[in-house]
């Protein structure tokens, strides 16, 4: 078993890196980080992309959403304003829809405001179909660029928001996998 989770986890480093130099590229600033985290889900990607896509309800798998309103039709360059749940270092943020692209399964995302301190924070998500143990699966890779703070350290910045992202990602795995049940 051991051979195989070695197998598995060098298996992912390598789809990934693919992946990730091919959509994931980011224009690095002086003072800003970039990271990125990925996850299998055992489910579809037309499953996960249906709840990827919805610009305008983050909170079908984003854990620390309360609420999301948009302006008008969801469409590219359309805000969303996103309150979210007490205890965080924020209560809200406006976000705008950079590219959401059906065909590619690609989804860009600027934070344009709000009272937390991610500054000219960017994000790229996109899902890859693949086969897990004979199943459909879904390769979904989701990258970030965002200012590092004076008040923080760079490592500090990227520890947050991949601990977020992987919240996001776990529920976003638990909800498709939910769904074919
Ligand atoms: O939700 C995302 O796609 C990514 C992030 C990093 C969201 C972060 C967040 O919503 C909190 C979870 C509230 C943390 C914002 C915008 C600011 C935070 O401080």
């Amino acid at each position: 078993t051991h051979w195989r989770l070695a197998d598995e986890r060098c298996t992912l480093q390598e789809e990934e890196m693919d992946y990730v130099r091919r959509f994931h590229c980011h224009e690095l600033g002086s003072n800003q980080c970039t990271s990125f985290v990925a996850k299998h889900i055992r489910a579809p990607l037309q499953t996960v992309w249906s709840l990827v896509r919805r610009f305008d309800q983050p909170q079908l798998y984003k854990p620390f959403v309360r609420k999301c309103i948009i302006e008008g039709k969801m469409e590219t360059g359309c805000v969303r304003y996103v309150t979210v749940q007490s205890g965080l270092p924020a209560t809200r943020s406006i976000e705008k829809l950079e590219v959401l692209d059906d065909n590619e399964h690609i989804l860009r995302i600027k934070f344009t405001g709000g009272d937390h301190q991610l500054k000219n924070y960017s994000s790229i998500l996109t899902v890859h179909s693949e086969v897990i143990n004979d199943q459909p699966g879904t390769l979904v890779i989701e990258s970030f660029l965002v200012d590092i703070p004076e008040e923080n350290t760079k490592d500090d910045i990227i520890y947050f928001v991949e601990n977020v992202l992987k919240c996001n990602l776990r529920n976003l795995a638990n909800v498709s996998e939910e769904r074919l049940a």
